[in-house]
């Protein structure tokens, strides 16, 4: 079996700069699609090949022109959810290979795959289960593939589906990611701030919060799943001399044991990294010592997600925390020396006093990298079930968490005259 697994290219549309002619906002990201590797990793016994078309937009043309897949898997986030469906048209067009979409969106919001150009949509992590239809379809047994986690489309009709139950097999974690199959995209694998090539491992799936505007439940089914210790610690060994490992992670810190046991075993395992994680700010308050272990296990950077400023509004999103906690945070990390990525959320019901408020912040909190997000009803969130009747605009392609798809209530140019100064104003001294 031939099997081809695609990352789709950066194709995210913007309303500020269609519109108005505002460019700063459109941004462009880097990094491995460690999901393909990952599913590559468990599927040795085939003939598999990555196409990184962030690193190398004119990769299909290319492959094809040496290699037929008979199975096509396209892996994608809600912005990236019409090119992977464009995506699959092209290679149907091709050599009607079988195509697999799965990936965040397709975990979320399943029914929009639902069209001829998809055969399967697998749910979830989904490392074992992609290998086990692989070893079905392989077998012949297109038509008779009922497992739990995949989904056979069915044009026209409605689909149902049973989720994978035993999730924690689906990690496969034995079987570490292929990082062997981008090596020819290895130097697009940068660190923009720094220019350095940075490295994903993935340490844990999933978290059991319930913040209203996140996606994350689909990945793991609402739960917080780790692996091992061994398995993470052998797949940083496995970058090699790879300077910056960003794990990736929903949340590295949400079993604080076992954060500790990984922080330890870093510092014995003698790789030399530096390290970007994602950490609540109220594991950073509860326990500021096991910070201190990070940053000498060489914890660089955390990104936290502080979204808004005020308790009212934290609420609002379910965020089951509080704007002086996240305080308390920043100033145990600025005293720490752990270098802080803030994500904010700005609501497209923001007006000029919302963003003033928001600026003088900024202005005043030593945020080294704050980002800052329109506040965007993804398909399968809580937030999009309040939302729904209120979305002006359902082209999945600005759904990059960057255009407003709710009506704003300044007037729109200015909601991105304001949102474009502020990211410019609170970029001034950023670092990371
Ligand atoms: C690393 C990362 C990136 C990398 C992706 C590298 C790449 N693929 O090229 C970069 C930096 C490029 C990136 C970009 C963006 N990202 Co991003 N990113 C992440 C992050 C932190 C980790 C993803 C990851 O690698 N996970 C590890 C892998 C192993 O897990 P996984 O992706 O879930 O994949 C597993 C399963 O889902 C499944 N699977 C996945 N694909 C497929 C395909 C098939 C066929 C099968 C069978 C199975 C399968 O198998 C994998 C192994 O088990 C997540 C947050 C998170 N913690 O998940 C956000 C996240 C995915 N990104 C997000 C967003 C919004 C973006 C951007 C729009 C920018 C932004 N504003 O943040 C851009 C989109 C790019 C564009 N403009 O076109 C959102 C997605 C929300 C959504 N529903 O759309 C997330 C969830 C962050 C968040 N909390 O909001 N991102
Ligand atoms: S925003 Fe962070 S804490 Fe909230 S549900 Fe998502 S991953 Fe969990």
């Amino acid at each position: 079996m031939n099997i081809l697994l695609i990352n789709p290219p950066n194709c995210g549309r913007s309303i500020p700069e269609e519109r108005y002619g505002i460019s700063s906002l459109k941004q462009i990201f880097r990094g491995e699609p460690l999901a393909l590797e990952e599913l590559a990793g468990n599927l040795l016994q085939y003939d598999v090949r990555i196409v990184d078309l962030k690193a190398d937009p004119d990769g299909l043309e290319e492959i094809f022109s040496e290699f037929v897949p008979d199975i096509v898997g396209i892996t994608g986030v809600t912005c990236e959810a019409n090119t992977m469906l464009w995506l699959a048209a092209k290679v149907k067009e091709y050599c009607q290979p079988i195509v697999v979409v799965g990936g965040i969106h397709a975990s979320n919001d399943p029914l929009f795959f639902n069209l001829a150009v998809v055969d399967y949509i697998v749910l979830g992590i989904g490392k074992k289960v992609f290998a086990d239809l692989v070893s079905s379809l392989s077998a012949g047994n297109e038509e008779e593939v009922f497992l739990p986690g995949v989904i056979r489309t069915r044009p026209g009709h409605a689909i149902k589906w049973s989720p994978q139950k035993n999730i924690t097999v689906d990690l496969v974690e034995g079987r570490p990611p292929a990082y062997n199959k981008v090596s020819r995209y290895r130097s697009h694998y940068i660190l923009e701030k720094l220019g350095i090539n940075m490295g994903f491992v993935a340490s844990a799936y999933g978290c059991t919060h319930r913040c209203s505007f996140c996606c994350i439940k689909g990945q793991a089914g609402g739960i917080y799943l780790t692996k091992s210790i061994e398995a993470v610690v052998r797949d940083i060994g496995l970058l090699g001399d790879i300077p910056v490992i960003r794990l990736v992670d929903a949340n590295t810190f949400g079993d604080v044991r076992r954060a500790k046991k990984l922080c330890t075993a870093l510092k014995e395992s003698g790789h030399q990294k530096q390290y970007l994680a994602d950490i609540r700010s109220d594991t950073v308050v509860r326990h500021p010592e096991m910070l201190r272990e990070w940053k000498e296990a060489g914890l660089r950077a955390v990104i936290i997600g502080f979204e808004e400023i005020s308790d009212m509004s934290l609420a609002a999103m379910n965020k089951a925390n509080k704007a002086s906690i996240n305080a308390e945070a920043i100033s145990i990390l600025n005293e720490i020396g752990i270098t802080i990525v803030g994500d904010f959320i700005i609501s497209p019901d923001y007006d000029e006093d919302d963003f003033q408020r928001l600026a003088a912040y900024l202005d005043a909190m030593q945020i080294d990298l704050p980002m800052i997000t329109v506040m965007t009803p993804l398909p399968g969130t809580v937030l999009y079930s309040q939302k729904q009747e209120q979305i002006v605009n359902h082209n999945l392609d600005y759904y990059t968490l960057t255009n407003a798809v709710t009506k704003t209530k300044l007037d729109e140019k200015r909601f991105y005259t304001l949102y474009a100064e502020l990211l410019e104003s609170s970029h001034h001294n950023a670092r990371l």
